[in-house]
C-alpha cells in the first residue's frame, strides 16, 4: 500500500470536528506518504461532497513532527526512553494488576476512548476496563453535554436533536455553526436558512458571530444570562398562550408547575438582565410560536456558562411548548449502531470521593483531579488516558498535572507527546487514523443515519522499530497479559469464523452461554476470533459485528427500510462501503416509540430544574466584580482551531498565537490597539496575549481561542494560551458539574503598564 506515488483518490474522512466530513485524499511526496490532495467525497451520506478549510490542512496531523514511533517508558528523572512493545505491554499490565490487586479496580480510572474521528480504540477498552474491574471513566462530554444528558433522561429518556436543515425556524443558543459545524453541511444549511423569507435564524450569542450576521433575531445578551433570556422567552409563550395546547394534551405531562413559574416571569425585568429589548424577546419568542417547525441547538455558550442545566431544561420547552417533536423541521431521536448519549433510567449513581452525580457513565471532569489529590481511601490511584489531552483540556490545568503525576501509575494512548502524555509512566504510540480502520459514534441523522467505517490509506509508518499499533491489538494484548483471557479457548471459535459467519454467530452464542463471565471482554474476544477472517484486514471492525447484531434487534424496521435484511447484511454493508452507508431509514412515528419515560410522553416535571427556576428571579445577575471586570470566553472555536489535534502552529493561516478578542469600547477604555501586547488575569492564572480589536465582541466580553498552547514537540515553545491555564475546576455547574469556560471573571492591563 505505501511507497509509491500514486494518482488515485482514496475515500476516508475528516478527523478535525464531530461532522467527520467524507473526504477523498490522493497521497504524494517522497515517500507516497503526504496527504497531497483532498477533496470532498461526493459519495459520503451526509456531507455529500462538503468540507471547510480545515480539512485541507490534514497532513499536519499525519506527517507532523509530533508522531510518536516507539513506546516510552518514563524515567526517574522524568524523562523517557523508548521500550518494545512486549516490554511496554509487560509492564503496563503488571502496574495496573498491582493498583487493582492492593486496592481494587475502583480505583483505576479511565479517561477519552476517543476524539473527533476515532471511537473504534474506546469500544475495545471496554475490555481491558473489565479485565481490571475498573468501575469509573469520564471524557469530554461531562465537560460539555452532560447536563444536556440529564435534562434529556428526565424529559423523554432518550438522545434527541434538531432537524437543522428542514425547520422553518432554527435556534442556536450559544452556538456559532458557521465555524464549529457539528451538523452536516453547516454553512450551505446557514445560508439557505438566510435566503429563505419564509424561514427564520434566531442566535442567541454575546458576540456578533459568522452565525448571528445571518441571522434574522440576534439575541446578543449579556454573558452569562441565558438562563433569564430562555425564562423569558417561554414566559411569553405563557403569557401569550402561545402553547400549542392540543399536542401537549395528547403527549406532554407535568405541565403545571412549570406553567405558573414562567406565568409569574416579569418579562421586562429579565430582559434588562439580559440587557436586551423586551420587544426583540417578544417578537422572537412569536416567531417560534408561528412556525410549523422548530429546530434548537444548545452548545458551549450555554452549556458553559452559568446555570447551564437550566438553560439546557429551558431551551428545549422553545420546542416541546410549541409542539416541535416528531414532525418534520422539528425535534428528533437517532438511530445509533453505537450510542455514546445514553439513555436516562437506572439508580443514580455518584462519584467516590466528590458524591458528584454520573450522568451517562460519565464522572464530571471538574471533580477529576480532587478524586485524585485526597487522603480518601476511595481515590483514584491509576489512569488509563486513551486519545485526549486532560492536562490540556480540564479546567486548571495545573492542578490536572498535579493530579496525574500523583497518581500510583498512568499510561497514555496517543499518537503525540501531549501535555498529558509528558506526565504518564507508560505511553503507547497509536498508529494515525489514517494508517488503521476508524470509524466514529456521531451519528445523529434523521430520517437517514449513516455510519462510515473508514480504510487505512497507509501502512503504519515504516522503518520506524519498534512503531505503533492500533487502538484493538494494543487492548487485545494488554487483556491477554493481565490473563483475562487464560480460561477461555478462543481456537475453535477463530476456526469457525475462517468457515462461515454462520458457524461463527452460533458457537459464539454456545460461547457466551458457557461462560457469561467473558461477556465483558466481548470486543477482544471477537477481535481475536472473527477479526483474522473480516476481508481486507478489517480486523479493527469486528465490534461492529456485536454492535450490528444489538442495532437488528432495537431498530430492526428502520435497518430493513434501508434496505438490509438482518444484522449480518448489515455488518457487510458496513464493511463493503469505504465512503459511508445510510443504515437506517426512519419514520416519524419510530421517535415516539424511542420515548422512553414511564408513560410515554415528554414529561417536563423535573424538580430540581424547576427549583432553579423558581430561584431565578431573586438570584444575582452575573454582575460587576472590581477586581474583574471582564467575562473572559475560554476556548471559542475559530476557523483554523480543532482542539489538541494539530500539534503544530504551521497549519494555521491566520491567527498563528491566537488572539484574545477585545471590543473597541474595552480597548479603547483601557489604551488598548489592534496588536498590542496585554496580559489577562483570572483568579487561578495570568498570561500574556497579542490583542485583536473586533466588532464580533460586546462590551465587557473577551474571548481566546480553543487548542492553543501545545507545543511541536515536547522540547518546542507554545504558541498562544493554553485556556485551562487560567480556569478553576469549582467553578461549575451545581447539577451537572460541568465547567463554566465561557464565563471566567478577568482583568486585561495593557503590557507596557506594568
Ligand atoms: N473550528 C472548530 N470547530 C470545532 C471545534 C474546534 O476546535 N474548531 N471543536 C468541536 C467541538 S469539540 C465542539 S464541542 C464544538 C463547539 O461548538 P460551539 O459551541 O459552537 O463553539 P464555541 O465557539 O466554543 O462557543 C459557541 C459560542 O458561544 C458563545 N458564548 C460565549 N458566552 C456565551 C454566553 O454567555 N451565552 C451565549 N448564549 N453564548 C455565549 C461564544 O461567543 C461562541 O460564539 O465545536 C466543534 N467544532
Ligand atoms: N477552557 C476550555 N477547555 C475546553 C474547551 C473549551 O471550550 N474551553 N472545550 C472542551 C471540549 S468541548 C472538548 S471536546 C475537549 C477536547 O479535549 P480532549 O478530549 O482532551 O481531546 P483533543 O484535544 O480533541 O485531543 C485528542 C487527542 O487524541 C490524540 N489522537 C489523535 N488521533 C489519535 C488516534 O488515532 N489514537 C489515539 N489514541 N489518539 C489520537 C491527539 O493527539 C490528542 O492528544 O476540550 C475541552 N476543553
Ligand atoms: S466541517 Fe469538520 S469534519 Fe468537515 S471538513 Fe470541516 S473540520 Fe473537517
Ligand atoms: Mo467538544
Amino acid at each position: 500500500m505505501t511507497g509509491e506515488q500514486t494518482t488515485e483518490w482514496r475515500p476516508t474522512a475528516c478527523i478535525l470536528c464531530e461532522c467527520n466530513c467524507g473526504i477523498e485524499v490522493r497521497l504524494g511526496g517522497p515517500d507516497g506518504r503526504t496527504l497531497d490532495r483532498i477533496r470532498g467525497d461526493k459519495a459520503h451520506p451526509a456531507s455529500q461532497g462538503y468540507t471547510c478549510q480545515k480539512a485541507l490542512r490534514l497532513d499536519h496531523y499525519q506527517n507532523g513532527p509530533h508522531r510518536l514511533t516507539s513506546p516510552m517508558r518514563r524515567r526517574p528523572d522524568g524523562t523517557y526512553e523508548p521500550v518494545g512493545w512486549d516490554t511496554a505491554i509487560t509492564e503496563v499490565a503488571a502496574g495496573l494488576a498491582r493498583v487493582r490487586d492492593t486496592h481494587g479496580g475502583k480505583t483505576i480510572f479511565y479517561y477519552g476512548g476517543g476524539g473527533q474521528g476515532n471511537h473504534l480504540g474506546g469500544g475495545y477498552a471496554s475490555a481491558t476496563r473489565a479485565a481490571l474491574g475498573s468501575r469509573f471513566r469520564s471524557n469530554a462530554l461531562a465537560q460539555e453535554k452532560t447536563g444536556e444528558f440529564w435534562v434529556n433522561a428526565k424529559l423523554l429518556g432518550n438522545y434527541t436533536r434538531g432537524d437543522y436543515e428542514h425547520a422553518e425556524v432554527v435556534v442556536f443558543v450559544g452556538k456559532n455553526p458557521w465555524q464549529s459545524h457539528s451538523f452536516p453541511r453547516a454553512r450551505p444549511t446557514l445560508k439557505e436558512i438566510a435566503r429563505d423569507p419564509g424561514r427564520s435564524m434566531v442566535v442567541l450569542d454575546p458576540r456578533t458571530t459568522e452565525t448571528a450576521e445571518l441571522a434574522d433575531h440576534h439575541l446578543a445578551l449579556r454573558p452569562g444570562t441565558d438562563a433569564w433570556c430562555l425564562a423569558a422567552l417561554a414566559a411569553v409563550l405563557v403569557q401569550e398562550d402561545l402553547l400549542d395546547r392540543d399536542w401537549l394534551a395528547e403527549h406532554a405531562t407535568g405541565l403545571g408547575r412549570v406553567e405558573s413559574l414562567l406565568a409569574a416571569v416579569d418579562v421586562d425585568a429579565y430582559a434588562a438582565i439580559c440587557d436586551l429589548d423586551p420587544g426583540l424577546i417578544r417578537r422572537t419568542a412569536r416567531r417560534i410560536a408561528a412556525a410549523s417547525s422548530v429546530a434548537v441547538y444548545e452548545d458551549l455558550g450555554v452549556q458553559m456558562s452559568l446555570h447551564s442545566t437550566l438553560s439546557s431544561y429551558l431551551n428545549k420547552l422553545l420546542w416541546v411548548l410549541t409542539g416541535n417533536f416528531a414532525n418534520p423541521g422539528g425535534h428528533y431521536v437517532p438511530t445509533s449502531i453505537v450510542s455514546l448519549a445514553g439513555g436516562g433510567g437506572g439508580r443514580e449513581r455518584r462519584s467516590p470521593v466528590a458524591g458528584a452525580r454520573i450522568i451517562s457513565g460519565l464522572v464530571p471532569c471538574n471533580v477529576i483531579a480532587e478524586e485524585i489529590l485526597t487522603d480518601h481511601p476511595g481515590r483514584y490511584r491509576a489512569m488509563i488516558i486513551e486519545s485526549a489531552n486532560p492536562a490540556h483540556s480540564l479546567a486548571d490545568s495545573p492542578r490536572m498535572r498535579q493530579a496525574i503525576r500523583a497518581l500510583e501509575f498512568s499510561v497514555v494512548i496517543d499518537v503525540a507527546m501531549t501535555e498529558t502524555a509528558q506526565l504518564a509512566d507508560y505511553v503507547l504510540p497509536a498508529a494515525s487514523q489514517y494508517e488503521k480502520w476508524e470509524a466514529t459514534f456521531f451519528n445523529f441523522e434523521f430520517p437517514h443515519n449513516y455510519f462510515h467505517l473508514r480504510r487505512p490509506l497507509l501502512d503504519p509508518l515504516p522503518g520506524t522499530l519498534p512503531g505503533t499499533l492500533p487502538e484493538p491489538e494494543i487492548h487485545a494484548r494488554i487483556v491477554e497479559a493481565l490473563g483475562a483471557l487464560d480460561a477461555i479457548d478462543l481456537a475453535p471459535l477463530a476456526e469457525a469464523a475462517q468457515r462461515s459467519r454462520a458457524e461463527f454467530g452460533e458457537r459464539f452464542m454456545r460461547l457466551m452461554g458457557e461462560h457469561p463471565e467473558a461477556a465483558p471482554l466481548l470486543s477482544v474476544i471477537l477481535y481475536r476470533t472473527l477479526g483474522p477472517a473480516l476481508p481486507d484486514g478489517a480486523a479493527s471492525a469486528a465490534l461492529l459485528w456485536g454492535a450490528a447484531h444489538r442495532a437488528a434487534a432495537q431498530i430492526g424496521p428502520s435497518i430493513e427500510r434501508a434496505g438490509f435484511e438482518g444484522a449480518e447484511a448489515l455488518f457487510d454493508a458496513i464493511l463493503a462501503h469505504p465512503s459511508g452507508v445510510v443504515f437506517s431509514v426512519d419514520e416519524p412515528a419510530d421517535n415516539w416509540a424511542r420515548v422512553r419515560t414511564p408513560g410515554g410522553r415528554l414529561d417536563l416535571d423535573n424538580e430540581i430544574v424547576l427549583d432553579a427556576l423558581a430561584e431565578l428571579a431573586g438570584a444575582e445577575p452575573p454582575g460587576h466584580d472590581p477586581d474583574f471586570p471582564l467575562v473572559l470566553s475560554a476556548g471559542e472555536r475559530r476557523s483554523f482551531t480543532a482542539n489538541t489535534i494539530f500539534r503544530s502552529p504551521e497549519w494555521r493561516r491566520r491567527d498563528r498565537d491566537g488572539a484574545l478578542r477585545v471590543s473597541r469600547a474595552d480597548a479603547d477604555a483601557l489604551g488598548l490597539a489592534d496588536g498590542d501586547r496585554a496580559r489577562v488575569t483570572t483568579r487561578r492564572g495570568s498570561a500574556e496575549v497579542l490583542v485583536e480589536v473586533s466588532p464580533m465582541m460586546r462590551q465587557g466580553h473577551i474571548a481566546l481561542p480553543n487548542g492553543l498552547g501545545v507545543t511541536r514537540t515536547p522540547e518546542a515553545a507554545p504558541a498562544g494560551v493554553a485556556p485551562n491555564d487560567l480556569t478553576s475546576s469549582d467553578h461549575r455547574d451545581p447539577i451537572a458539574g460541568t465547567p463554566y469556560h465561557k464565563h471566567v471573571p478577568a482583568r486585561l492591563e495593557p503590557l507596557d503598564a506594568l
